[in-house]
């Protein structure tokens, strides 16, 4: 394999997808050595494979909003490999969502969900729809408008969608509600129900939770705790408040959270009702945190701008891709951060990765730090199939557990020769095998 041409030609098939091909290029980069070395790979033209998607829908959402007035966004869903398991991934409702970026969650989601240790396949879907300062009537027709087109693709055993930015339990909640209309069943065919209703305990904290258990292995490698350190966290989202939270419960302290208006530092620690507040902040759909610095004493608003010039010891990217550039890495690493664990997808530019992993940084790609998510979306079906619901602590130690061995494959596929551990070059080695291998056992279909 050649990565720079088969880069070319996925350029030239694909013009302008900007996120997708970097994020092909990141993995094609790390397991480049491996798979050349084993020669069936290429004979069963795996790369040509992995980087088409199975199937592409698009379709069209029309919705009524309240004043009347009609409107039209467009809806996807990325079906992008199942060698593993049904398709598996969440829904982002966000204006930014074109193809290119629903196809590099998707292309990511396949290596983590393999990760994860559990029969889960990789996709994505979403739409270009603004929630933002929508009403809850109008919510719920976009949600049942999106879901009448999207049943026709989706199953229990088939593709589970779940949330992602813009999509939370109240937009699960309202998509289960029209699948079961449309189909007359009751199945786990989301994740990220509610409790009541066949969701599983610790999926709303566990990107987070897991994020953090992931950030507390590698500290172990050089000796060091979370317990004490300065956290800069950004995002205000669900991922960002899980990941406070356990921050927090294990002694660390969390100095930032960010919005698209700039970001809140507070010296005294985000914990407590700070914690609390990050969800009525985002359950507002006015998408600011300018009004947490009004509300508490000791925060301070700063406009504009991303918490990477602050001092900290760990930074936990959590609010969405590309929020880390050249010279926030530059910013973390004069400020002494030792570690940097993306919890968003992809929120670290290539160059920022290259400059904390040159200059000796642990660091954390997304697909390995923030599996936990899926991974008990997957429990979540486990749970559903069984028709059982686990406890929190049963949730919980599942998590911790896949977290860890997650942890154990980074370091056995990218430990280098001077004992630096390369998490990006393991994550991708450990996913792509076992996926490249089951589409060999498959056969070319
Ligand atoms: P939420 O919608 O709950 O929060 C997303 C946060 O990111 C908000 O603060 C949001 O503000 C901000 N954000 C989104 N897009 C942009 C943008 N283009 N520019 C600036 N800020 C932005 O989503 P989640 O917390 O669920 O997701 C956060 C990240 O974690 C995403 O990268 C997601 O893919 C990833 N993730 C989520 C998982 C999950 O289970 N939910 C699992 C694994 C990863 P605003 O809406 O105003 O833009
Ligand atoms: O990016 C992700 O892993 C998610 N948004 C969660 C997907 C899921 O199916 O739970």
């Amino acid at each position: 394999m050649e990565v720079n041409r088969i880069i070319q030609d996925l350029e030239q098939r694909n013009p302008g997808e900007i996120e997708y091909l970097q994020a092909v290029r990141e993995v094609l980069d790390s397991i480049v050595e491996v798979y050349n070395r084993n020669p069936h790979f290429e004979k069963a033209g795996i790369i040509e494979r992995l980087t088409e998607p199975d199937r592409v829908l698009t379709f069209k959402v029309p919705w009524v909003d309240d004043e009347g007035s009609v409107h039209v966004n467009r809806g996807y869903r990325v079906q992008f490999n199942n060698a593993l398991g049904p398709y598996k991934g969440g829904l982002r409702f966000h204006p930014s969502v074109n193809l290119s970026i629903l196809k590099f969650l998707g292309f990511e989601q396949i290596f983590k969900n393999s990760l994860t240790t559990l029969p889960i396949g990789g996709g994505k879907g979403g739409a270009d729809f603004q929630p933002k300062g929508k009403s809850n009537a109008e919510i719920m027709r976009f949600c049942q408008a999106f879901m009448l087109e999207l049943w026709k693709v989706i199953g229990p055993e088939t593709d589970v969608p779940a949330g992602d930015i813009g999509v939370g339990a109240r937009e699960i909640g309202f998509l289960y509600g029209m699948y079961k209309k449309l189909t007359n069943t009751y199945t786990g065919v989301l994740t990220g129900k509610g409790i009541n209703w066949g969701g599983s305990l610790i999926r709303p904290e566990a990107t987070g939770f897991g994020a953090v258990y992931f950030a507390q292995n590698m500290m172990a490698t050089r000796g060091q705790e979370l317990a004490g350190k300065r956290v800069a966290v950004s995002g205000f989202g669900n991922v960002a408040w899980g990941a406070a939270q356990k921050l927090t419960e294990l002694g660390a302290k969390v100095v930032t959270l960010s919005g698209p208006d700039g970001y809140i530092y507070d010296e005294e620690g985000i914990s407590g009702e700070k914690i609390d507040y990050m969800l009525e902040l985002r359950a507002s759909n006015e998408d600011i945190v300018e009004p947490f610095a009004s509300k508490f004493k000791s925060a301070v608003f700063v406009k504009d701008k991303h918490p990477w010039d602050v001092k900290c010891d760990v930074a936990m990217p959590c609010a969405t891709q590309n929020e880390v550039n050249e010279q926030d890495a530059i910013n973390l690493v004069n400020n002494g951060c030792m570690c940097v664990c993306e919890v968003a997808n992809m929120p670290c530019m290539p160059k920022a990765i290259e400059i904390i992993q040159n200059k000796g940084l642990l660091f954390a790609p997304g697909k390995a730090a923030n599996a936990g998510g899926v991974a008990v979306s997957g429990l979540e079906m486990a749970q559903n199939a069984m028709k059982l619901r686990w406890p929190a602590d049963e949730v919980d130690k599942r998590l911790h557990q896949i977290m860890g061995a997650i942890h154990e494959s980074c370091v056995t596929h990218g430990t280098r020769i001077d004992g630096y551990i390369d998490y990006v070059k393991g994550a991708n080695i450990a996913g792509f095998l076992k996926v490249a291998n089951s589409m060999i056992d498959h056969g070319i279909i």
